[in-house]
């Protein structure tokens, strides 16, 4: 099997081609910018009962998780649930008219999720992300061949400047950073809360700000930020005592199924990567 983004092989990182770009619907008004900025955010896309449902599933899980769970390394609380996207309630909205239409405009293909999750960032305790491409991980970890995937991220509880929002690197999504070897020996779901693996260095971020620039993602309850999979995104730890939840549903096209993971390590919780 060829591996056209050999991330994690290679002793040094180094900046490939991305082989194949998805050309978004362009008669939807809602996604202008999108392919240019690898992002976009999309204000009252939800309507109050829907957000409702979402942070009322949240908030359980939150409490007593029905789901798989990924703990906040220093304090084993729940970090992240994933793999919720078939609950009742929850798959309305997930697999609902108003997504999965923005996932064939942007795919230009049938989707399916890939995984769904929250992210809780609870406020005062709760760790950052290193910059990363998602594709990078799932590409090596899970397997998914190419970039014909993004992300939907749901805030769920108000994310400002300064608890911890998403920042991503306009235009970054354009080219592949491959990352080096890795050093660390942590697993796969050690890797999920607390990420050591898939970074790319500063003169690879410094090469993406020559054009682009680091955009603060603040949106609120009953917006809807689309992303590319792998476009270079971070976010800083939670200094405020106001959490920042917010809920992801990613979608992969049908055509871009799960094959065997190109670390050659065994595939992840299928919570992690719907196969
Ligand atoms: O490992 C993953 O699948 C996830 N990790 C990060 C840091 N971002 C997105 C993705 O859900
Ligand atoms: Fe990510």
């Amino acid at each position: 099997m060829i591996d056209y983004y050999p991330t994690r092989k290679l002793e040094n990182e180094e900046i490939t081609e991305r082989w194949f770009m998805p050309s978004p619907n362009p008669s939807n008004e809602a996604l202008a910018g999108y392919a240019e900025n690898g992002f976009v955010i999309i204000k009252g896309f939800f309507s109050d009962e829907e957000v409702a449902v979402m942070k009322g599933f949240a908030d359980h899980n939150y409490e007593s998780p029905d789901c798989y769970f990924s703990p906040e390394p220093a304090t084993g609380k729940v970090r992240s649930i994933l793999g919720f996207h078939d609950c009742d309630g929850i798959k309305q909205i997930a697999f609902g008219d108003k997504l999965m239409s923005m996932a064939k405009d942007i795919l230009r293909e049938e989707a399916y999720i890939h995984q769904s999750r929250v992210n809780y960032k609870r406020g005062m305790e709760s760790n950052g992300w290193k910059w990363h491409s998602d594709f990078e991980t799932w590409h090596y970890q899970d397997g998914m061949p190419e970039m014909k995937c993004f992300s939907a991220m749901i805030p769920l509880e108000e994310n400002t400047a300064v608890n911890g929002p998403l920042m991503v690197l306009t235009g970054s999504h354009k080219e592949f950073v491959c990352c080096p070897k890795p050093t660390s020996n942590s697993s796969a779901e050690e890797n999920f809360s607390d990420q050591k693996e898939g970074i790319p260095s500063g003169d690879a971020i410094a090469h993406f700000m020559r054009t682009g620039s680091i955009e603060v993602v603040t949106c609120s309850p009953g917006d809807v930020v689309l992303f590319d999979c792998n476009i270079l995104h971070v976010s800083n730890p939670n200094v405020t005592p106001f959490g920042r939840m917010n809920m992801f549903f990613v979608y992969n096209a049908k055509s871009n199924m799960l094959k065997e993971p190109y670390s050659g390590l065994a595939p992840r919780p299928i919570e992690m990567g719907t196969r």
